[in-house]
């Protein structure tokens, strides 16, 4: 069986000395559980950081580790304190996070944080390589490793690649600020799923994919060049039964059992009967919206100044990134506002604010789920937000109100919740009276709805539901790479070439013999081009025809020295060799000046898109505008073009990037098909990028060769994937049929 690996920037366990030997702790958190379950059941490892820095190891440590982990099935990556300074403590946290979080103001664009990223990320990818054979699956994470999942698709095309970001994806106008973004998201397209928390991030990136590098997207998939990279949206679970099997059995257990923070939390309760608890958990970080919390609060015991001496706010705040400068600034003020808050409304017996500032285990932290009568949670950017998941899986008998940031991804999935925005003090003020003063029946409702969503969408599910993407998408891919042209299908197809007395090849132009350029006319033929025309025609059991949408002009300007047929316009023009060019069918032109307006409208209100007029057709360009923009008003038009043209025998043809009206029952197939009605040849090739060549896959003899550039869905029975590939199969038959002739 093939077997799945896991990629992370820490292995799912913490390293301890013990003497001279070393000691292993599972981490508990959900990455870990929802992952574990996976790599072990499917035979893979898990390739990650230890945690400890390589200057601090004697080369015999090291290899006692690296034993220990054999048993654990996880292969360490070492890293010394330069690299984790640079490549974590800067790049990581110092730019992509803060960027992603839009926080640009705290980014630190240093090279050498850059530089370090990059060998890490090449580290984690040749570790992963060791252990990859074709056909395995591995699944990176996060905004660490952003270049592995390239780095790993270059070296080994035949593994499934998937990688899940744990954070937002920011805005394309946030995104383009770094300077290394193209290479950020190229690193990302190595992968064949890319998984997102919440849709909102999907579509940024699909965004930032578009205006960077040009890919099509269709859905949710991405058309490279030579393959195609699915991206989806999956909310990421918590162990559900984990935490509400934890929580009853806290609330069941008799008083003298429990712990000293639980009888703490009772005794309390026991002061007065009103007495209410509001909770909040949250590692220091400025995403997390700690200060507008407190300052919230503060509103709050001042507007409802009956709740003084009444409601305690439980501040447990985790530790983390201390070194950093705008961490430990954070950490003052946090004191600062509840020093302020505490000494305002403090009493002898009343403590607004019970702040601790440390990590809890994990029994304190279910006593405290299951004790506190709302959670309270303010980021002001969360990718998710897990506390709000576990809060909701504590809550025993369904009692409790969460209020939750809607700038927290997990506030898509909590329509019950009372939902505000974090930078409103006043609307948390008045968010935590509705929610202490919410009728018990209510409470239990809304818990009701939560508990059933979160739970039956828990990690293990999240993590089944992303390997079941990939398996889809590997389909995908599979259907795709069907009808591409294998080399030994290639020598099948170059065989039946050369059996062939008269052939008959058609050649579309732009997107099969040249690349789109932004200007069309900048498309010329180049002398690789040229050769291979001539070369093709110097046997004269070829008949090569040009078959494009271009004007007569163009063609014959570019082409015409040639021996070949020209057929332009789509197949309103022909022109045989040596001849003349003869309209194929009668048609006329008179509808433009209805039809010309409309596309002048667009073209005022789309910068970057213009008009291309030939005799019998109108095109709008719009290659060069915003592509967001250039897809909406494509559909704009067509629409508006569709009522304009309802009384003329007219069609809308949308091609690569234009949109065309022309005369109605032409195409390239119709005219293909004439041109081959009177001629006895024995073998047909047929050769295009578009939809409009499709319609000549189609009308073309079953027995047709005929060859789609590009991975796209057709009806041709071959694909290859560029024009780089196209011209080369078309220099072997050239070549061949020179050498044959000799
Ligand atoms: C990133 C994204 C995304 C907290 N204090 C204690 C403790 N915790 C545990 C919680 C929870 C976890 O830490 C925190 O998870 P979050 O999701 O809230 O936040 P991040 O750490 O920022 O995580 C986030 C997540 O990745 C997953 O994709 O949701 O948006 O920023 O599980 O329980 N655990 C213990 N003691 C504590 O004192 N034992």
């Amino acid at each position: 069986m093939n077997k799945i690996h896991i990629v992370s920037n820490r292995l799912p366990l913490s390293i301890n000395k013990e003497g001279s030997d070393y000691k292993l702790t599972p981490s508990v958190g959900g990455l870990a559980t929802g992952m574990r379950s996976i790599y072990r059941e499917y035979g893979g490892k898990w390739i990650g950081w230890p945690g400890i820095a390589e200057n601090d190891l004697t080369p015999a440590d090291e290899k006692a580790i690296e034993e220990k982990l054999v048993g654990e099935a996880c292969l360490a990556v070492h890293l010394d304190k330069e690299e984790i300074n640079l490549y974590y403590e800067g790049f990581s946290n110092n730019v992509i996070w803060p960027l992603f979080h839009y926080f640009a103001q705290f980014i630190e664009y240093n090279p050498a944080y850059w530089d370090a990223y990059k060998e890490v990320n090449r580290k984690f990818a040749d570790k992963a390589l060791e252990t990859l054979e074709d056909g395995d699956t591995i699944w990176i994470h996060d905004y660490q490793l952003m270049l592995v999942p390239e780095m790993i698709k270059t070296a080994k095309p035949k593994v499934t690649i998937g990688f899940f970001l744990h954070i937002p994806f920011p805005s394309f106008e946030v995104f383009r600020t770094l300077p290394w973004r193209t290479e950020l998201i190229r690193g990302m397209l190595g992968s064949d799923l890319i998984g997102f928390h919440t849709y909102d991030y999907e579509r940024h990136f699909f965004s930032s994919v578009r205006r960077l590098l040009g890919y099509e997207i269709s859905f949710n998939q991405i058309h490279l060049e030579d393959r195609i990279v699915m991206a989806d949206a999956f909310p990421m679970g918590i162990d559900y039964d984990k935490f509400a099997i934890k929580a009853s059995e806290i609330v069941q257990k008799p008083v003298q059992e429990r712990s000293d923070l639980h009888r703490e939390l009772e005794k309390y309760f026991h002061l007065s009967p009103d007495r209410k608890l509001i909770l909040s958990i949250d590692r220091l970080d400025y995403t997390k919206g700690i200060p507008n919390r407190i300052r919230a609060f503060e509103s709050f015991l001042e507007k409802y100044p009956q709740f003084q001496n009444e409601v305690t706010l439980i501040m447990l705040v985790v530790p983390s990134r201390d070194s950093v400068e705008q961490y430990r600034l954070l950490k003052s003020e946090v004191d600062e506002l509840v020093g302020r808050i505490n000494g305002r409304f403090g009493s002898v017996n009343y403590t607004p604010v019970w702040y601790f500032y440390r990590s809890l285990p994990f029994e304190n932290l279910i006593e405290l789920y299951s004790t506190c009568d709302v959670a309270l949670i303010t980021p002001v950017r969360d990718g998710m937000n897990l506390v709000a998941k576990e809060y909701i899986a504590s809550r025993v008998n369904q009692s409790g109100v969460i209020i939750i940031s809607e700038m927290a991804g997990v506030a898509q999935e909590m329509g019950e919740a009372i939902v505000i925005n974090p930078n409103n003090e006043e609307q948390i003020a008045d968010s935590i009276y509705q929610a202490l003063t919410m009728p018990m029946e209510e409470q239990k409702s809304r818990m009701n709805f939560l508990q059933k969503r979160i739970k039956r969408y828990d990690v293990f599910k999240w993590s089944s539901e992303f390997l079941k993407s990939l398996r889809k998408i590997e389909a995908i891919q599979q259907t795709f790479f069907a009808k591409r042209i294998t080399p030994s299908i290639q020598d099948e197809l170059v065989d039946r070439f050369q059996k062939a007395k008269k052939r008959a090849i058609f050649l579309d132009y732009d997107g099969t013999l040249v690349s789109f350029k932004n200007d069309p006319q900048a498309a010329k033929p180049d002398e690789e081009l040229h050769n291979l025309i001539s070369n093709l025609t110097s046997d004269e059991r070829n008949i090569v025809t040009i078959i494009s949408g271009r004007d007569r002009d163009t063609l014959q300007n570019w082409l015409g020295k040639h021996h070949v047929n020209l057929i332009v316009e789509h197949g309103v023009w022909l022109k045989n060799i040596g001849g003349d060019w003869q309209m194929i069918d009668n048609i006329n032109s008179n509808w433009k000046p209805e039809i010309r307006p409309l596309m002048e409208n667009f073209v005022d209100r789309t910068p970057g898109t213009f008009i291309e007029e030939k005799n019998y057709s109108l095109v709008w360009h719009y290659r060069k505008a915003e592509p967001d923009q250039g897809e909406q008003r494509a559909n704009q038009l067509k629409d508006e073009l569709r009522n304009l043209i309802a009384n003329h025998n007219l069609e809308i043809m949308e091609g690569n990037k234009v949109i065309e009206v022309k005369a109605g029952g032409i195409n390239k197939g119709i005219a293909a098909m004439r041109f081959i009605k009177d001629e006895n040849f024995d073998c047909l090739v047929a050769m295009g990028d578009d939809w409009t060549d499709e319609y000549m896959f189609r009308e073309l003899p079953e027995d047709s060769i005929t060859i789609k550039v590009g991975m796209k869905k057709t009806a041709a029975a071959y694909k290859v994937e560029s024009v780089a590939a196209i011209r080369k199969l078309l220099k072997v038959l050239g070549e061949k049929e020179t050498a044959k002739s000799v």
